[in-house]
């Protein structure tokens, strides 16, 4: 069986995947599947997006999708050879899914799109907290692409991993003034939104 990606194109963690695979010069086969939907759940025990099929292998969560891709197929390997190389980039992705996840897409960017008020204004509370944590987290990514990568000198699935955040982040005035403000990391998504997996993961666009 072909590699199956389970998940909605929207969510960038299903991005991340998908750029992965296309990294690798992966096919596989896009299954769009809303999170908790039946196809979901029968593989990630809290039916979050995306899952992974593959012959009799399921996975879910993104950072462990990525590695079995990078490990089982051929293709150019997205995590340094070296030990302290890769745990230099195992750092990033950390922060990314722990701390930078959170503050610029799930309590900033789902709040634009989805958390109205009764007259259809965006409530501002959670996005201003948002606010006040992102220029300390810019400026961190802005050191952290100096190598020329995230925290590396090759792209590595940490790339694949900042992309969609950083795409969805400067959608939105606050995220896109940080982002303009933070020249490396600027030039930096400027060429990561050069390369064909990025192109091609677009997701459609937002609700308006
Ligand atoms: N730790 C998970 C997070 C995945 C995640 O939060 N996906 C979102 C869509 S971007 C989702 O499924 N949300 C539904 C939920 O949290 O219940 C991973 O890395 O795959």
């Amino acid at each position: 069986m072909s590699l199956q990606i389970i998940g909605i194109p929207q969510s960038s963690f299903v991005r991340v995947v998908r750029m992965v695979a296309h990294e690798k010069g992966v096919d596989y086969e896009l299954m769009p599947a809303m999170p908790h939907s039946d196809e979901v759940n029968a593989i990630h025990p809290l039916g979050k997006v995306p899952v992974m099929r593959h012959d009799h292998v399921e996975l879910a969560e993104s950072e462990v999708i990525s590695r079995y891709i990078d490990d089982t197929f051929d293709g150019p390997a997205l995590m340094p050879a070296d030990p302290l190389a890769a745990a230099k980039v195992d750092q990033w992705i950390s922060i990314i899914t722990t701390a930078i996840d959170l503050t610029m897409i799930r309590h900033y960017v789902l709040e634009y799109l989805f958390n109205k008020d009764e007259d259809g204004n965006v409530v501002r509370n959670r996005i201003d907290d948002s606010v006040e944590k992102m220029p300390a987290q810019f400026a961190a990514l802005n050191k952290a692409v100096a190598p020329g990568y995230l925290g590396s000198d090759a792209f590595t699935v940490a790339d694949c991993f900042i992309a969609p955040i950083l795409a969805y982040v400067s959608m939105f005035p606050e995220g896109q003034a940080q982002l303009e403000s933070s020249t490396a990391l600027k030039d930096y998504f400027a060429r990561i939104s050069e390369r064909d997996s990025f192109k091609v993961t677009e997701p459609p666009p937002p609700p308006s």
